[in-house]
């Protein structure tokens, strides 16, 4: 069998000098790309000695630093499954996708390792060791007893499962083959011309896909190197910006860089490429960025299940309100109500195919089922135009989501939740237009004497959603509007407080 390893294709880039620095963290400690090798070498034989096999999922809920992104290379490097979780999450969103996806370890930052605990305990996660911000913690403190496995991998093995919610409210696990990531890191990696000589401004968490895949695997797939900040931090990220040559971001990075009078064209001197994803950049935002820097931010468009579909181009046209032709290896088409597929230039469901879809959801084959088309191609749910030159225009959704700062919040998870507490008696969750995030959650509830106040209704959300859930703004209204079928108009609602967040 040949090897698929996405690690062993990782290390053939390894640069002549190993000693190279691959990260730099914001305390300005380096690491080279020998460190890195040896660090995810002891961290799969720490797992390995912990009884860990091929296959086994490793669930992963801490802050960001290097040793994040050596846990991801371990797994790889051992054949187990990387299971990010966001930091975010509440308990009861934790314990629902431990049990779900059966981990045999769980590693946890000291903020939420007792919930993690409490989860582990009752589905059977043999062991919750800790790793912090500043990488340590009781799982590196382990002394691994077994060498590390570095195990062969077939390209359909699977690599990460990355939960993504659904309309139902409940995530489901994408699996992510090690094809999948080898596929989509390298057409990146081309089609944006990353060589050794770049450095990555990296200000993306690293629990989902945009940050710890479409930043990473382009560096480790082209021997060059980071600038690791631990999130997104306007300050922060000023102070790097003139030393970096790549920056990607979600369209909130880039509205708050323009906010400070200080970011300049002199602030991106250096820079060769600014990328934007996960959320539509508005028209507004990247010409402005274009007048204040003279750069054209290249906008690309994926999905958690099938990574980077989409991109403008590097060289050539960056067209404002589109999301570019399918990367190299990947097609695209727009399909009907019926399942037609349409012409160019009508709207419709995107469909993709192509190396970069994922392999299914995790013990979900109904699910599966449920979004491919019987000849194989992934229904993404988005509303696109595919236009005679191939350009692809996302137009909308047709699932019921909301993106808040690049984060997506299914309303009916919201909704759910609103609706346990006493004194409501139905509650609507819609997306507002908002200036810093885009879109921000907004709760229309219908409640009963005496109704609870609006801090009530976010602070029982609080507990029970990762606070980029929490509903930005309660209203309260004597009755929900309903079409002639009894369905809540939520166009209508969006329609009436549209003006919200209006700065
Ligand atoms: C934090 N809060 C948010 C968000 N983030 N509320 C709504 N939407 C958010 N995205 C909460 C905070 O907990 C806080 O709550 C309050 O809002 C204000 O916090 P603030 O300090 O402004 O937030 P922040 O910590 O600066 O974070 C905002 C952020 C961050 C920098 C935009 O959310 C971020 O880095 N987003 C990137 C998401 C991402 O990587 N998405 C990729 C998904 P309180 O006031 O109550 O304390 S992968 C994907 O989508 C696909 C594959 C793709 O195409 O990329
Ligand atoms: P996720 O489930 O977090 O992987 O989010 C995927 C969704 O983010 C897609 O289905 C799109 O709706 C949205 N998305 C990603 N990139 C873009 C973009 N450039 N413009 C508009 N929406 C995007």
């Amino acid at each position: 069998m040949d090897d698929a390893n996405l690690y062993r294709l990782i290390a053939s880039r390894f640069p002549a000098d190993p000693s190279r620095p691959v990260i730099e963290d914001a305390q300005g400690r380096l690491y080279g790309w020998h460190d890195m090798d040896r660090m995810s070498a002891r961290f799969a034989a720490t797992l390995a000695s912990l009884g860990c096999v091929k296959g086994d999922r490793i669930a992963v809920q801490v802050d960001k630093s290097p040793e994040a992104l050596f846990l991801y290379l371990a797994c790889l490097r051992g054949g187990f499954v990387f299971l990010p979780l966001n930091t975010a999450y509440r308990a009861g969103e934790v314990e629902y996708m431990i049990g779900d996806a059966g981990p045999a370890v769980m590693v946890a930052s000291p903020a939420v390792v007792a919930d993690a605990e409490t989860a582990a305990r009752r589905h059977g996660c043999r062991h919750v060791l800790t790793l912090t911000a500043g990488g340590e913690g009781s799982f590196p403190a382990l002394v691994p007893t077994a060498p590390c496995p570095d195990v062969p991998c077939a390209a359909d093995d699977v690599a990460a499962i990355l939960y993504t919610s659904g309309t139902t409210g409940r995530p489901k696990g994408a699996m992510l083959s090690h094809r999948n990531l080898a596929a989509n890191g390298e057409a990146l990696r081309t089609s944006w011309a990353f060589t050794a000589g770049d450095v990555l401004l990296h200000a993306l968490p690293v629990f989902h896909a945009h940050g710890l895949f479409v930043a990473c695997h382009c560096v480790l797939l082209s021997g060059a190197r980071m600038l690791w900040l631990p999130a997104f931090d306007q300050r922060q990220v000023m102070a790097c910006l003139p030393r970096a040559t790549v920056f990607m971001g979600v369209p909130t990075y880039y509205t708050r860089l323009l906010a400070g009078a200080d970011f300049t064209a002199e602030t991106c001197a250096g820079v060769r490429l600014f990328v934007s994803g996960s959320a539509p950049l508005s028209p507004e935002t990247f010409l402005a960025f274009r007048q204040r820097t003279g750069h054209a931010i290249l906008e690309r468009y994926g999905m958690t299940e099938t990574g980077m579909n989409t991109s403008n181009p590097y060289r050539g046209e960056r067209r404002p309100g589109s999301v570019g032709r399918p990367l190299p290896g990947v097609s695209v088409r727009v399909a009907g109500p019926e399942g037609g597929i349409l012409p160019p230039g009508a709207v419709g469901v995107l469909q993709v195919r192509g190396e970069n879809v994922f392999a299914g959801y995790w013990r979900r084959p109904d699910k599966t089922a449920e979004d491919f088309t019987p000849d194989g191609w992934f229904i993404t749910g988005d509303l696109a135009r595919i236009d005679d030159d191939g350009v692809v225009t996302l137009v909308g959704r047709a699932r019921d989501l909301i993106i808040s700062g690049g984060y997506n919040v299914y309303p009916r998870e919201v909704e759910q939740v609103i609706d346990r507490l006493e004194g409501v008696v139905e509650s609507v969750v819609i997306g507002l237009p908002h200036p810093d995030f885009g879109e921000a959650v907004v709760a229309i509830v219908q409640a009963r004497f005496p109704a609870p106040a609006p801090e009530t209704v976010m602070e029982h959300a609080r507990a029970h959603l990762a606070k980029y859930k929490v509903p930005k703004a309660v209203l309260f209204v004597e009755a929900l509007p309903r079409n002639a079928m009894g369905k809540v108009q939520k166009n209508l609602l969006r329609q009436t407080h549209a003006a919200e967040f209006a700065s």
